[in-house]
């Protein structure tokens, strides 16, 4: 029984004893020495070239290293009688957590405005709202939402959060679905928080159509998917200032090239992809344990709906 470890870029040096510490039986070959492809069972994969996991006759699952399985559902030949296992880990929710707390608060204490009066030596304290009087919108309540959201309320912000289908979460106004709630939830974001699988549903949702929906100045925090958000719809925002800032974690091409103006924006924070990341040490335990269980014949956890896309 081998597991295939397919990534350009989680490190085999942590993985692999990781790996072999949960399952000492478990033989780990690293992309691209396959081996005998016969001998593959199971793949841990983070956007593998297509074709290469049809390409194994005897998988019987397949696991996400991130939490985000886009990158996987891209390609095509994707064997549909596979289960798609995605990566839900305490380590990488916690993470998130720091980061959108950090983005949030760095924005709501006015970061950047202090910033840029120091570099003009500049004394000058502004104004100070309270956090219950800044309202943030957490898109997504998933394992990364809620955990994002609750921590933001604890903070004493006024949170909602957004989702598919009905929620609720103690101390968070929750709302859901494309309509109503959606115009709802947007109107008392100033500060909108994307949290959300990238799927045919939600790929450019952050445009200029919602963007106008917010209040006037509010803050953007993207750190989801870059095909969630309309790159020239959030020039346009900012130049109208219909929205006042923006810190984006991911976009549609990474690394995020030279030339791109995003760079030189002084009201874009700009993080490489780190929002949040798998720790193998403890990852490697939650896909042990679903090995566990397909061995077993039991029941999975965190299994892809392939047809919602996440
Ligand atoms: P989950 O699958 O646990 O949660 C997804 C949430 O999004 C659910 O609440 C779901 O609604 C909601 N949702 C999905 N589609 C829609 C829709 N069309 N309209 C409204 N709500 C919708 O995902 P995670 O919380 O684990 O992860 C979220 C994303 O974060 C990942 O897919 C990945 O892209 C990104 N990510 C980014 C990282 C980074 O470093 N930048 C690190 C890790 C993840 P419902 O509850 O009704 O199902
Ligand atoms: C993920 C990511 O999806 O790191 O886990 O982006």
């Amino acid at each position: 029984m081998a597991l295939l470890f397919v990534t350009d870029f989680d490190d085999p040096r942590d993985w692999v004893p990781a790996l072999k510490a949960e399952m000492p039986g478990l033989e780990v070959r690293v992309w691209p020495d396959l081996g005998d492809p016969g001998d593959i069972v199971y793949a841990l994969a983070w956007n593998p070239k297509p074709g290469l996991l049809a390409s194994l006759p005897n998988l019987k699952a397949i696991f996400s290293l991130g939490a985000g399985v886009d990158g996987i559902l891209a390609d095509t030949t994707l064997p549909a009688d596979v289960p798609l296992l995605r990566m839900v880990d305490d380590s990488l929710t916690r993470g998130m957590v720091e980061y959108v707390v950090l983005q949030v608060l760095d924005w709501h204490r006015q970061g950047p405005s202090y910033r840029g009066q120091q570099r003009k030596a500049l004394w000058r304290p502004r104004r100070q709202k309270l956090a219950r009087e800044c309202r943030v919108g957490v898109m997504g309540l998933g394992e990364l939402g809620r955990a994002t959201a609750q921590s933001l309320a604890a903070l004493d912000f006024d949170v909602a959060g957004w989702s598919r289908s009905a929620r609720t979460l103690d101390g968070v106004s929750c709302f859901h679905g494309s309509g109503q709630g959606f115009g709802q939830f947007l109107a008392r974001s100033d500060i909108l928080v994307c949290l959300l699988p990238l799927t045919a549903d939600t790929a450019g949702i952050l445009g200029g159509k919602t963007f106008s929906r917010l209040p006037e100045g509010a803050y953007l925090i993207n750190a989801a998917r870059g095909g969630h958000l309309n790159e020239t719809d959030l020039l346009a925002a900012l130049g109208s200032g219909q929205l006042a800032g923006a810190a984006l974690d991911v976009f549609a091409d990474e690394p995020l090239p030279r030339g791109h103006p995003f760079w030189r924006d002084p009201r874009i924070t700009i993080t490489p992809h780190v929002a949040s990341v798998t720790h193998a040490r403890t990852a490697a335990k939650s896909v042990a344990a679903n090995i566990r269980r397909i061995e077993a014949g039991e029941s999975l956890e965190n299994l892809v709906d392939l047809k919602r896309g996440y």
